[in-house]
């Protein structure tokens, strides 16, 4: 009999969600996503999917067990990618009951629906755990057995969900398992996650549609993947002969401040760093304005600094190429997008100025 594969992403719409239906319908895979009711369309990033044949949508929600349960009894799946998160760091700190809801509790009832379904031995699970789990760091760089210091309610939430993953795959011997992806990003990142707002903004200030950036710590160090090279790993996670968790980075870590510095460079501006902390300034080496500036309101309560990804494990044991797509082919592919969208959206880019107002007064992470 050959095999079925059908896959359940929680998260669908989400950017990682989106990349993965294309990889695993491109695999010959069903593909059944979880999507929320909203009152505005926020399915732009699976819009060019609906209506395959293989891909199909499901209402339910990550706080309702109920409809979780229902879904995956309907589906029967043969792998779980548990995506869904309320995903912000900054937000989980005006957040943190729903945020733990979500990220936390939601992994249990995820795996409850499996349980009550007797799928245990049939289905296997992808959590998406994250580098934030290290948070204030207790080594660099971090690989799968460096301890955990969770520094942001979203972190613990998502601690709770990496052992909650942990002790399903050592009591009921579920094949459940975690990857610790630290930051990718991509055209398709959320606007408000700094890498995204910073090629949108460059791309709006190269083209007089904004004057000015403003950004938290600009010398928080991540290290930054692209996204579509990523889900190919929690593919090959769920396809590896035993569970087990894996750490998936580039090995390689820059600065906010060297992010800005080649996104602008990218959109055709040349940028001068004048000062120190919160007086610290971006300036157009052509017309000497200033063009990023640092506004306090994107600090954290507390801010993890020191991001720095060792995938060794990941490319012996699943021959992942962690270093597919470079920073600086990331930097580029983001600016490109950002400085065609911003050039033909003529009518949104009315509505893109007002979030960048919004940005700017610091009202909107
Ligand atoms: P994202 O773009 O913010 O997408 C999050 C997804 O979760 C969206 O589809 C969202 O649906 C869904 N969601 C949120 N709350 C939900 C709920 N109550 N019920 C059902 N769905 C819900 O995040 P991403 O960047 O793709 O990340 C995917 C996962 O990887 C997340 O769990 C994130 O925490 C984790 N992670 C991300 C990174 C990264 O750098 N991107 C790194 C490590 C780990 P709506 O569209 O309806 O809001
Ligand atoms: O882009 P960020 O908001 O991403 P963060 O906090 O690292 O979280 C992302 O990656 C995690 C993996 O490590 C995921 F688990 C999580 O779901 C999410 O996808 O912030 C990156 C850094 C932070 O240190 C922040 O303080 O950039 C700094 N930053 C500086 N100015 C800013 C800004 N972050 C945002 N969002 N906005 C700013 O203006």
């Amino acid at each position: 009999m050959t095999k079925r594969n059908i896959a359940l992403i929680t998260g669908v719409t989400g950017q990682d969600g989106s990349y993965l239906s294309e990889f695993l319908l491109a695999k010959g895979y069903e593909v059944h996503g979880i999507i929320r009711r909203s009152s505005v369309d926020f399915r732009q990033r699976i819009a060019h999917l609906e209506g395959r044949p293989n891909f199909h949508l499901h209402y339910a929600d990550m706080g309702d067990s109920m409809s979780l349960v229902k879904v995956v009894g309907k589906v029967l799946p043969t792998e779980i990618y548990n995506l869904a998160a309320q995903s912000h760091v900054q937000v989980s700190f005006d957040s943190p009951e729903f945020t733990a809801d979500v990220d936390a509790t939601g992994v249990l009832r995820i795996l409850e629906a499996v349980r009550t379904n007797h799928l245990e031995k049939t289905c296997r699970i992808y959590q998406a755990s994250t580098s934030e789990l290290y948070g204030k760091v207790e080594e660099v760089p971090q690989n799968e057995n460096t301890p955990f210091h969770p520094y942001s309610p979203y972190a613990v939430a998502k601690l709770y969900g990496f052992w909650i993953i942990k002790e399903y795959r050592e009591a009921y011997n579920m094949f459940c398992c975690s990857g610790i992806l630290f930051n990718h990003e991509s055209e398709r990142r959320g606007e408000t996650f700094v890498t995204r707002k910073i090629t949108l903004a460059a791309a709006r200030i190269a083209q007089g549609k904004q004057d000015c950036l403003f950004l938290g710590n600009l010398d928080s160090l991540r290290d930054w993947g692209y996204a579509k090279d990523y889900v190919e790993c929690m593919w090959l996670i769920l396809q590896h002969d035993k569970p087990e968790d894996f750490v998936i980075a580039t090995g390689v870590q820059h600065t906010v401040r060297e992010f800005a510095t080649l996104a602008f460079k990218y959109a055709g501006i040349e940028l001068h760093w004048e000062g120190e902390g919160v007086h610290e300034k971006g300036i157009d080496v052509a017309t000497g304005k200033t063009v990023v500036a640092v506004s306090e309101d994107f600090y954290r309560p507390t801010d993890v600094v020191n991001l720095w990804g060792d995938p060794t494990k990941a490319r012996a044991e699943l021959g992942w190429n962690p270093q597919k797509t470079t920073f600086e082919q990331l930097v580029k592919i983001m600016v490109k997008h950002d400085m065609e969208k911003v050039a033909a959206d003529h009518v949104a880019s009315v509505t893109r100025i007002n979030l960048a107002e919004y940005l700017e007064k610091g009202l909107v992470k």
